[in-house]
């Protein structure tokens, strides 16, 4: 027996943790899965695939497929060496329906290799199968094919096995198959294809050379000529190819993506990094085993220390700074920087209320020492890259005084911490913040309707006049000069860029954005949601933020009357009238032309009305979005917007 077969040999069964059975996760699924809503749904998919991801980093598997079935399952397929099917000593029953039925069964297979992915909880496929109407496994092993079904996290039946067909080749792999159990996800089982893929794409970058496919079978995503939607996801150069992908609209500083990947103690640590000309903000995504850590944490810690101390070294070493010139901040250094940094860590520690914190400290020395070292050396031979990046580091820093500046000018004529709220803010009664409302509102007509339409206990109104400031383009101390932003910031009681976001002063906990249903009101919309994201993104973050969702027309069929908010709306509503029954179509171009009624019945009433919260699952595509809509290529933006007004927010929002 080679010394790898005896490895794999060791990891049989035997090697499983028996833990508990899976009442509690039928009981209390959110204590497993965080939410039965449409965010826990997905969970049980990114659950399955992570499994496949494990076998793929581990060097057995090269391809995962999933699939959305027609009948609303799940599948997952992947060619890695199969779930062992051999008896488990203790339970007497199969590996396979041990790590499907045993809770935290499948989460570590002994002192061997440690599970990458984890999942967000990490909680194992057990739990896909307790929360799931039924699954079905099928693994490819040893020249046969077995199988197994379970109903609601039991075993229906045993596991059969059969020889594998000749012409499968000896193909080995793993596919499990699901669909959620409605009973436990009430508000519904049906998966979105854009959070999906969103997630899918990621995990491909994070793993270069692991090809992922990604098919709807179901019969909206079919072409008109039946064909499923299929996407392959495959990315050789993995986090570079992410970081050139978030660049792709943006005007890189240096050509070359600066890559470092290393290992010290059994923490691996890959890092992509790039600089662009014209951006003002850094895009740093962080990601430990796999995760999206949103609030950061030691690794990304790191990597800010030793950004700053390495180009800092450099800046004096290159006489770009003199002994009595201060430190560039760290900020300045990582301004137009896009970079992902991906740590995998034996045994991950996730903080903070959404667990998307890396607290193991080792990891900020780790990345610190692993980065610096490469990150030294590269800028060593590449004197060019590291004069471009200092040059535009120390432009940043010089703004970064001169906005400091405006901005002390600004407070001392006491705009924006003046208590007078702004004129045309017509603001509620109501001092609650948590129930209070307040709609942003494009132009003073549509303000006016809204204004007579609203209850003015607890909704506000505030009209915004003419274009919004382009964020992107226009550095901080315009920002802070421009009156707009300045009602809006004063009528929100936030305080500015870089200072603390403090809930206590936020005067209203729906903040809705209200625009016309067109394309002017979709490019507005992403306006203010591009202030937002990048001024207040703890109101992002937070979910304080709205978007309004006004109807389209309104059809009049004798004394009744329906709003359709979309044309597919509309289509349904006329076809369930009798043929070609009398009635009158009214198409709304704007919000000003409704009646205060109108507006209230259909937008405003939190009784009837539709809202969507703002929720950025997705910061890359996010930055995507506004960076082709607001950036200075005109071309891919109007393509964008011509193709995606309609969805735009289908794009960053969940519903
Ligand atoms: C542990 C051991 C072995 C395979 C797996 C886990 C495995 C689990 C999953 C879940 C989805 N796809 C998977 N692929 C593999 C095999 C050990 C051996 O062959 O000796």
């Amino acid at each position: 027996m080679s010394e790898a077969s005896k490895v794999q040999a060791a990891y049989g069964a035997e090697q499983i943790q028996v833990l508990e059975g899976l009442e509690p996760v039928r009981k209390r699924p959110g204590m497993y899965i965080g939410t039965t809503g449409p965010r826990g749904l997905h969970h049980l998919v990114y659950e399955v695939v992570d499994n496949s991801v494990d076998e793929a980093l581990a060097g057995h598997c090269s391809e995962i497929l999933v699939v959305l079935g027609e009948d609303g399952s799940a599948s997952v397929t992947d060619n890695g060496r199969g779930i062992p099917t051999d008896v488990h000593p203790r339970t007497g029953k199969s590996a396979l329906e041990t790590v499907l039925t045993v809770l935290h069964a499948g989460g570590k297979f002994g002192a061997g290799g440690y599970k990458v992915s984890g999942g967000l909880h990490g909680v194992g496929v057990s739990v896909v199968n307790a929360l799931s109407e039924w699954v079905e496994v099928t693994v490819r092993r040893q020249g046969q094919v077995h199988r197994q079904r379970f109903e609601r996290g039991a075993a229906i039946g045993s596991l059969r096995s059969e020889d594998q067909p000749d012409d499968e080749n000896g193909r080995t792999g793993t596919s499990v198959c699901f669909k959620p159990d409605i009973d436990i996800f009430t508000v519904g089982i049906v998966f979105d294809y854009s959070t999906l893929s969103a997630r899918l794409r990621e995990l491909a970058y994070l793993n270069g050379g692991v090809s992922i496919v990604f098919r709807d079978e179901r019969e909206s995503a079919r072409s008109p000529e039946g064909e499923p939607h299929e996407e392959t996801y495959f990315y050789e150069g993995g986090i570079k190819e992410y970081v050139a992908y978030m660049n792709a609209e943006k005007e890189p500083l240096h050509p070359e993506i600066i890559y470092v990947n290393a290992e010290k103690d059994g923490v691996s640590v890959e890092a992509a990094l790039q600089w662009c000309v014209d951006a003002y903000s850094d895009s740093i995504l962080g990601f430990a085993n796999n995760i999206r850590t949103v609030d950061g944490g030691t690794h990304i810690e790191g990597l800010k220390t030793v950004l700053t101390r390495t180009l800092n070294t450099f800046a004096r070493k290159r006489g770009k700074r003199k002994e009595a010139d201060s430190n560039l901040a760290g900020e300045n250094i990582r301004e137009g920087l896009t970079a992902v940094l991906s740590v995998k860590v034996p045994e991950p520690e996730f903080e903070g209320q959404t667990k998307t914190k890396l607290g193991n400290t080792e990891v900020r020395g780790i990345v610190d020492s692993l980065v610096g070292e490469s990150l030294g050396q590269y800028l060593e031979f590449n004197p060019g890259v590291i004069d471009m990046i200092l040059e535009k580091a120390i432009q940043a820093f010089n703004a970064a005084e001169a906005a400091r500046r405006a901005r002390e000018l600004v407070r001392r004529k006491s705009v924006l911490e003046s208590s007078t709220l702004p004129g045309k803010l017509a603001d509620c009664s109501s001092r609650d913040p948590s129930e209070s409302e307040i709609y942003i509102v494009e132009g003073d007509s549509a303000g006016g309707s809204a204004k007579q339409g609203r209850d003015r206990r607890f909704q506000a109104i505030l009209p915004l006049r003419g274009k919004i400031l382009n964020i992107e383009k226009t550095d901080d101390a315009k920002i802070y000069k421009n009156t707009e932003i300045q009602a809006l910031i004063t009528a929100l009681g936030l305080g500015i860029k870089g200072e603390d976001f403090d809930q206590k002063n936020l005067r209203y906990h729906r903040v809705v954005i209200m625009t016309d249903a067109d394309v002017d009101g979709a490019h507005i919309r992403t306006l203010l949601l591009t202030f937002f994201y990048r001024y207040q993104k703890e109101l992002v973050e937070g979910g304080f933020i709205y978007i309004a969702c006004p109807p389209l027309y309104k059809v009049e069929r004798g004394k009744n009357h329906t709003y359709c908010y979309n044309e597919q709306d509309l289509q349904k509503t006329l076809s369930s009238f009798p043929e070609k029954a009398n009635y009158n179509i009214q198409r709304f171009k704007g919000l000003g032309e409704m009646m205060p009624k109108q507006l209230w019945e259909t937008t405003m009433d939190p009784t009837t009305r539709m809202m969507k919260r703002v929720e950025i699952e997705d910061a890359l595509e996010a930055d995507r979005i506004f960076t082709i809509l607001m950036g200075d290529k005109v071309a891919p933006r109007r393509e964008f917007i011509e193709t995606h007004s309609a969805e735009l927010d289908m794009t960053n929002l969940d519903i």
